[in-house]
């Protein structure tokens, strides 16, 4: 830069982690130690939830039948393997994109489709959830993640809170204040950049000129990674060493990963990227790996499969006609909006529950 070198002050560096590549094979020296055939079957087993979910709720949407809805597809590695390394007692703080954690962490799935119906009632968290609600405001989840990780340590909880966020969110100054304050009060704070590459029509390139989003943890003073998103094995050691090493402070996950399907179904993809792009990450379907590996270990078969996705496709039907009973009561949406009730907004609900619509 045209300063003479009197003495270099700092030196980073950010390393990848990648334990299963595309063909289902594994980098032994990094196979995660507490892993056994069974988790990881398990594990897969929910990705194929996560999926199958997905294709519901997007069939659900075009019929009508549900309002709206962020498609997970492409991104089940990054979900799955992170909620497998959460414990009971760490606490999940979502955006709105994470179903596939949702599924993990039992979230009442009739509740699930009366959210995405457009129906807060839907979205109320269960008291052993150990978890926040959806969050939608890009970013403004992050300083809650934080505090919520300061109090944990103030309380001296053996906790950690696992934050997600995606590359759009990780432009906001939500998140840059959030890493900032969790790295001085060393908050056990592991924040999960789901790294879709898009964030609607912006790509990550016009995101930030950072060559990775991992080295943001660099200026906030915590460790951070990049890891193929794509890969189950990775995502979960990557998660589950940033929970155990939480005690000591903050980590930041990049999970390089790819949004496959629209971002909402109010959106057109073909608008503004490629078919061509897309192909691309189809051929590291980080589905296809999992199995791959589980075939070639003759843990898996497609009879199994066939088994499973009708046990899954039985469960998701029974939730969706479940949720299909649920009324809304339209007094709902002026709750909780002011202290007390303006008179205009109280002509507004008497007129809505007088409406015939919601009979
Ligand atoms: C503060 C704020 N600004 C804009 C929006 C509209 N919006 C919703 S999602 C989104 C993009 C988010 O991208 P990213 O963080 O990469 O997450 P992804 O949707 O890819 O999972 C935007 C701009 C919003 N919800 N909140
Ligand atoms: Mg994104």
């Amino acid at each position: 830069m045209g300063f003479l070198l009197i003495k270099r002050v700092f030196e980073g560096a950010i390393d990848y982690l990648q334990v299963m590549d595309e063909q289902g094979n594994i980098d032994q020296a990094n196979f995660p130690k507490d892993l056994p055939d069974q988790k990881i079957t398990d594990m897969y087993k929910y990705m194929l939830f996560a999926r199958a979910l997905d294709a519901k709720m997007l069939s659900l949407q075009r019929q009508g039948r549900a309002a709206t809805y962020a498609p997970l597809i492409g991104e089940e590695a990054t979900q799955i393997g992170s909620a497998f390394a959460f414990r009971n007692q760490d606490v999940f703080v979502p955006n709105f994109r994470q179903h596939g954690i949702f599924l993990v962490r039992n979230f009442p799935l009739d509740n699930f489709f009366v959210y995405w119906k457009g129906y807060e009632d839907g979205g109320k968290i269960p008291e052993n959830f150990n978890g926040t609600a959806v969050c939608v405001p890009v970013g403004s989840q992050m300083p809650h993640a934080a505090g919520i990780a300061f109090a944990l340590k103030h309380m001296n909880k053996d906790a950690a809170v696992i934050a997600y966020v995606g590359d759009g969110g990780t432009s906001e100054g939500d998140f840059y204040e959030a890493l900032n304050f969790a790295g001085v009060w060393k908050a056990p704070l592991v924040t999960v950049i789901e790294n879709n590459q898009w964030a609607i029509s912006v790509p990550r390139k016009d995101q930030t000129a950072a060559q990775t989003l991992a080295q943001k943890a660099i200026a906030a003073g915590i460790k951070g990674v990049q890891v193929d998103g794509n890969d189950l094995l990775a995502v979960y050691k990557a998660v589950s060493e940033a929970i155990a090493n939480s005690k000591n402070g903050p980590t930041l996950i990049e999970c390089v990963t790819y949004r496959m399907s629209m971002h909402t179904t109010a959106d057109d993809p073909t608008k503004y990227r490629t078919d061509e792009e897309v192909a691309e990450w189809q051929k590291r379907d980080p589905i296809a790996r999992v199995k791959a590996y589980l075939v070639k270990k003759n843990l898996w078969n497609d009879e199994l499969e066939k088994q499973i996705a009708d046990e899954q496709l039985k469960k998701i039907d029974e939730a969706v006609e479940k949720s299909e009973q649920f009324k809304p009561d339209p007094r709902s949406m002026y709750e909780n909006v002011y202290s007390f009730m303006p008179e205009e907004l109280k002509d507004e609900e008497d007129a809505a529950t007088a409406s015939n619509f919601w009979q």
